[in-house]
């Protein structure tokens, strides 16, 4: 990975696939920033796009990849990280990013996720949390905030919300990190640590379902919604303005959890190539 950021103007035309514009997110979807962030990233990093790999699962994040100028992959619900797996084990020369949404690596593809926590391999996944299933027409999920209504839970959410990136420390993750939408600058910057860390990074991208989960439960439109998420975050260094007030229960954005051990990647070559130099 390159140390230097890379000077050029960023142009997210040069990063997405124009021919299948229109893209079919929502007006005010926060998904799309989180995209731009996602690709201002690569560009700071100078990364070659017949290098860079995006696989994502099912859901409007999971529609992502398919926006993308590289090489990528939309697989099935809950399981980008599975294929991931496989194509960062396989190909270590490619900077491989997961998109995924709160359902799908948090509700079918939580057992995916703990364990790539666990296991370290070098990839990036980005959770983009709206707090529902947006895709599927607003089912409750692991992260929808208690007493929210959904399609599911018409008289308010009754369950504890999962806190993910408290989830992904306590797996292992090597990177962990959280910010939201509003903050493009600070998300970009998180996300290019990230995507720079040897090992397996997570970054929670706190996003916003206007349709599905802002019209149901009263939150305004978007500019509100991506308002109250800021206010609802604590500062922390990533954060490039310092208006928020302070609340001792708010949610920690930034860089929250660094642990730099072995990559497993650079461990299971090394193995093999031990059995190998015995056998000879
Ligand atoms: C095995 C399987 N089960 C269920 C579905 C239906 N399904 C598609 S997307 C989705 C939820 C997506 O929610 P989330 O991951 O939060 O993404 P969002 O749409 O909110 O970005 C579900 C349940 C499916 N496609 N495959
Ligand atoms: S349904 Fe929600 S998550 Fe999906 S594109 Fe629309 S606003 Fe975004
Ligand atoms: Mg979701």
């Amino acid at each position: 990975m390159k140390d230097s950021v890379n000077e050029a103007e960023f142009q997210i035309n040069d990063y997405i696939r124009l021919d299948q514009m229109p893209h079919f997110l929502c007006p005010g979807c926060g998904h799309g920033i989180a995209l731009r962030a996602l690709l201002w990233a690569v560009h700071e990093l100078g990364i070659d796009k017949d290098k860079l790999a995006v696989v994502s699962g099912i859901g409007c994040s999971g529609r992502l990849s398919a926006y993308v100028d590289a090489n990528s992959f939309h697989t099935t619900h809950g399981r980008p990280l599975a294929f991931a797996t496989g194509l960062a084990l396989a190909r270590p020369d490619l900077h491989v990013i997961v998109i995924t949404g709160d359902g799908d690596s948090l509700a079918i593809g939580g057992n995916h996720l703990i364990h790539a926590c666990r296991r370290n391999l070098n990839m990036t996944c980005m959770m983009l949390n709206n707090e529902i299933y947006g895709m599927t027409g607003g089912q409750v999920s692991p992260t929808t905030t208690s007493n929210r209504y959904t399609t599911t839970t018409p008289a308010g959410n009754t369950e504890p919300v999962f806190d993910a990136c408290a989830l992904a420390t306590a797996a292992g993750a090597g990177f962990v990190g959280r910010e939201v939408t509003m903050q493009v600058t600070g998300l970009k910057n998180l996300l290019r640590d990230a995507i720079a860390h040897d090992g397996f990074s997570f970054v929670e991208v706190i996003s916003d379902c206007t349709e599905i989960y802002g019209r149901k439960n009263d939150l305004g439109v978007s500019p509100e919604m991506m308002l109250s998420q800021k206010a609802g975050m604590r500062p922390e260094a990533y954060r490039n303005t310092v208006d928020v007030p302070f609340k001792p229960n708010a949610l920690e954005c930034g860089m929250l959890a660094k642990n730099d051990r072995p990559e497993y990647g650079a461990t299971y070559r090394a193995m093999v190539d031990r059995i190998r130099g015995k056998g000879a």
